[in-house]
């Protein structure tokens, strides 16, 4: 299991530097690969990012075949019923009222369901909900309607706002990132622990990774915190994700993870920055 991860995390190393070396001789978006978007027509999970999505889409397909078992119990049961037990195929109907075997056994099948579903939900919960040390803490504030960012160790702060559909080709989005790219992107290193503080300002907005598997509601006056430690540099797209008025759809998150050389590269030019910006990355910083 240990091996795994660190060999998968070394491929993941291997593949993404060689993804941002070609992107960056492509210009790309600031050389790196947009890896947690939305596709068209699809219905499926964003690529797991981190273990907590790794973790969340595991449960989910897990939960998904326990469900067709039941069904599939379920619709068997009824058709025996229907078919030898009609009023043709069984004229004389059986009398009684109580089976106290079948009772105990369909008392007790959906108990241990249950506490199979609990047993391996709750860890991963858990798992959610404890806050490892951070690497790095960010406070995020939800507005109407647009993001701020804080770095309270970095002292540095920045609004993100979404990218105007004219602005997108001179960031290096593509048209289709319109109402997912904004335009001062959080930056994060690759395989550290990022805590974020999460809180509104005027009413309830939620801030939401799908790649992360991050959900959490931005409740004025509330603290509320999540963590990821994202595997795979790239940028990654989420949305505010509580309904917080006429331009809710309107303040979309974006998280660039990069290597650590970047990241301290970014945060040095980022302090240098005019108040209130996140500096460009740079992905080849350091060669
Ligand atoms: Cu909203």
């Amino acid at each position: 299991m240990r091996l795994a991860t660190i060999l998968s995390g070394l491929a993941a190393a291997v593949t993404s530097t060689i993804i941002a070396g070609a992107a960056l001789a492509q210009d790309g978006v600031q050389g790196l690969e947009i890896v947690g978007a939305p596709q068209p027509e699809h219905t499926g999970f964003q690529p797991a990012a981190t273990e907590l999505a790794r973790d969340q889409q595991w449960l989910d397909h897990m939960l998904l075949y326990l469900c067709i078992a039941v069904v599939a119990l379920v619709l068997t049961l009824l058709l025996v019923v229907i078919l030898r037990y009609n009023r043709r195929a069984n004229p004389k109907p059986a009398r009684f009222s109580h089976n106290t075997p079948v009772e105990i056994t369909w008392t007790m099948a959906p108990v241990l369901i249950l506490v199979v579903l609990g047993s391996f939900s709750l860890p991963i919960l858990r798992k959610q909900q404890i806050m490892p040390s951070p690497d790095v803490l960010i406070k995020v504030t939800g507005n109407q309607w647009y993001w701020s960012y804080e770095y309270p160790d970095e002292g540095i702060s920045f609004d993100s706002f979404l990218l105007g559909k004219d602005k997108l080709a001179e960031a290096g989005y593509p048209p289709e990132d319109y109402l997912l790219a904004a335009d001062n992107a959080v930056v994060v290193p690759k395989g550290k622990n990022v805590v974020v503080q999460v809180t509104g300002a005027d009413v309830i907005h939620s801030w939401a990774v799908p790649a992360f598997a991050v959900k959490q509601d931005a409740v004025p006056g509330r603290i509320a915190e999540l963590w990821f430690n994202a595997e795979r540099e790239g940028i990654y797209f989420g949305q505010c994700s509580e309904l917080c008025g006429k331009d809710h759809a309107y303040m979309p998150i974006t998280v660039k993870v990069v290597s650590e050389d970047v990241y301290a590269d970014w945060l040095a030019r980022t302090k240098q920055a005019a108040l209130g910006t996140s500096a460009p990355i740079r992905v080849a910083a350091g060669n």
